[in-house]
């Protein structure tokens, strides 16, 4: 587990188990910077390889506008862009959710909260902000989906446990670029057995008092109420070679 002991420093994949083994490591060369108090390092990723997704119109929760996602073997970035107008200072509890689906498959996972999908298998939970609101890195515990599998729409009581939980581990990292955009990246060696299919499904909400005043992917609301859930966001995992 090569982020228990190097944390964000990327690690080289298909690193030769076999000394005698000539095959030639991926040096592996990160496009995108959370330090760098800009995003125009994606501008250099060809758009295909990343997953956008936007309020159009009169969200129900009005915290995040847009997300967009690129993953490849080491991380999974993210931009949010938000609306820090929506954040009340002082709510006793405020966190910032990441689920995934991280499989793509409904028959691992389950139901849970916001999202339409029947598999997630995996929660992020941390804040992009401490307790007296100064930013701080988005570096969330990590939780596994262990109840039922499957289920169904009403039944969204989450069984989660937690991995990963070595004290000291940095899981992610992120910037605040100006007052309204959120960039950051988690470790791929987070997910427990890595990414198995082409892509993964994810959402993000931001929580106050345990209540969304952020949540995408989000269907457009009528007179206030929500129109309907929706899938998470599919993100086509780009594999190095
Ligand atoms: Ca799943």
């Amino acid at each position: 587990m090569c982020f228990a002991t190097v944390a964000l420093v990327a690690c080289k994949k298909d690193e030769p188990t076999n000394p005698a083994d000539t095959t030639p490591a991926v040096e592996y060369i990160n496009p995108i910077s959370v330090s760098d108090q800009s995003i125009e390092d994606w501008d250099k990723i060809d758009p295909a390889k990343i997953a956008t997704f936007s309020v159009t119109e009169h969200p129900l929760w009005g915290a995040l506008h847009q997300i967009k996602v690129y993953a490849d073997e080491v991380y999974i970035n993210y931009i949010l862009v938000y609306d820090p107008t929506k954040y009340t200072s002082h709510l006793p509890v405020d966190a910032m959710h990441i689920y995934m689906n991280a499989d793509n498959s409904t028959a691992t996972g389950g139901f849970f909260d916001s999202f339409a999908d029947a598999g997630a298998d995996l929660m992020f939970e941390g804040s992009f902000y401490d307790d007296y609101e100064s930013p701080i890195p988005y570096s969330p515990t990590v939780h596994k989906w262990v109840g039922p599998t499957g289920g169904t729409p009403e039944s969204r009581t989450g069984e989660w446990e937690e991995v990963w939980e070595a004290a000291g581990t940095i899981k992610g990292e992120s910037q605040f670029v100006g007052d309204s955009i959120i960039e950051g990246r988690l470790l791929v060696d987070l997910i427990p057995g890595g990414f198995t299919a082409d892509g993964f499904g994810i959402g993000f909400d931001i929580q106050q008092n345990w209540g969304n005043i952020g949540l995408l992917p989000q269907l457009d609301t009528k007179d206030g109420t929500m129109v309907g859930r929706t899938n998470m966001l599919y993100v086509p995992f780009n594999k190095l070679q």
